[in-house]
């Protein structure tokens, strides 16, 4: 069981005025607010699939996405914890799969926390979190013998007004120091990739993977999609990268203690290879965005913490 500092409370009814709902049946919790705009996570990697306002759809999910827990879910916000890619040979995580262990384990609802606006009197709640957590105790026996220290992971999903809110506080429980990556996989929904550009990486400079992993200098401050793009923009100093279409702010995502950023469109090429990636012309119809802290590794000593997330904003 993962012990939490703020323990769940129960939806307080406010005074008058809809409230938010929030229904869990075991595999998935899903939460709406008064507004209409929705959430929905499974517990399988604590992966949100959907993520509504205004009637749109801001994830992208595949219709080949496994969500039986059998498969890291293709779309909507996997969790990566603790190593960002392949894991280093020569390294504690070694022996763990690509993107570790959060995004492939059934991690455990802890409860439901609302506030409500600033709205006296009228009792309108504007924000709901989701707490998730996963100790060891909710690891596979593999994967507790590929990566065997004590920690907690409890990850918060806040559905606001003005967004989505994902949040992740990592826990050393043990007495030995451990090191970690940590990211959020977002793909989002988008009309048309041609119409797309990715903007906020003036000056930052970036691993291109599908150019051996060679470091460059982002060149203006705009990214565009014309082919497969995997980069890892790095040590950001600005803390917004925005998703346009048309010349038209869509979404924006802001990193909060993160330094870095991935970009990922794996194009005709990369959608035909990955089994669970459908439509095959799904690619033009999603970017992935992701705020992580991947360069690298973060240290966490004994009984030290470490918290980070983003702010997804939709401009719809
Ligand atoms: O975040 C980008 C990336 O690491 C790419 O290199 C890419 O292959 C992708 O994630 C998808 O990885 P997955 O293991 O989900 O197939």
């Amino acid at each position: 069981m993962v012990e939490r500092s703020h323990k769940p409370s129960a939806l307080t009814p406010s005074t008058t005025g809809p409230q938010p709902t929030v229904h869990s049946d075991g595999k998935k919790v899903t939460a709406s607010l008064p507004s209409g705009d929705s959430v929905e996570v499974m517990l399988y990697g604590a992966t949100v699939i959907s993520w509504k306002n205004n009637g749109h759809e801001n994830l992208w999910l595949s219709s080949n996405a496994n969500l039986e827990g059998k498969k890291a879910i293709r779309g909507g916000v996997p969790v990566v914890f603790p190593n960002f890619g392949p894991a280093p040979k020569d390294h504690a995580t070694s022996s763990l799969p690509q993107h570790g262990f959060g995004r492939i384990s059934n991690w455990e609802y802890l409860g439901t926390t609302s506030s409500e606006s600033g709205n006296q009197g009228k009792g309108s709640d504007d924000s709901i979190r989701l707490d998730f957590g996963l100790t060891p105790n909710n690891l596979s026996d593999e994967m507790k013998k590929a990566w065997s220290y004590e920690f907690s992971l409890q990850y918060s999903v806040t559905l606001s007004k003005d967004g989505l809110q994902t949040m992740l506080n990592v826990r050393n429980e043990g007495d030995k120091p451990f090191d970690f990556q940590t990211l959020f996989h977002t793909y989002f929904a988008i009309p048309d990739i041609s119409k797309v550009k990715v903007t906020g990486l003036s000056g930052v400079r970036y691993i291109d993977k599908i150019l051996n992993a060679t470091e460059h200098d982002s060149k203006g401050n705009e990214l565009r999609f014309e082919g497969t793009v995997d980069r890892v923009y790095k040590s950001f100093t600005q803390d917004t990268t925005s998703i346009l279409v048309d010349d038209k702010p869509r979404l924006d995502v802001i990193r909060d203690n993160m330094q870095d950023t991935v970009i990922w469109n794996p194009w005709k090429e990369g959608a035909e290879a990955i089994a669970d990636f459908e439509p095959k012309d799904g690619y033009k119809k999603m970017v992935c965005v992701e705020a992580g802290a991947v360069n690298g590794w973060i240290t966490l000593e004994s009984q030290d913490s470490f918290e980070a997330g983003q702010i997804l904003k939709s401009h719809l």
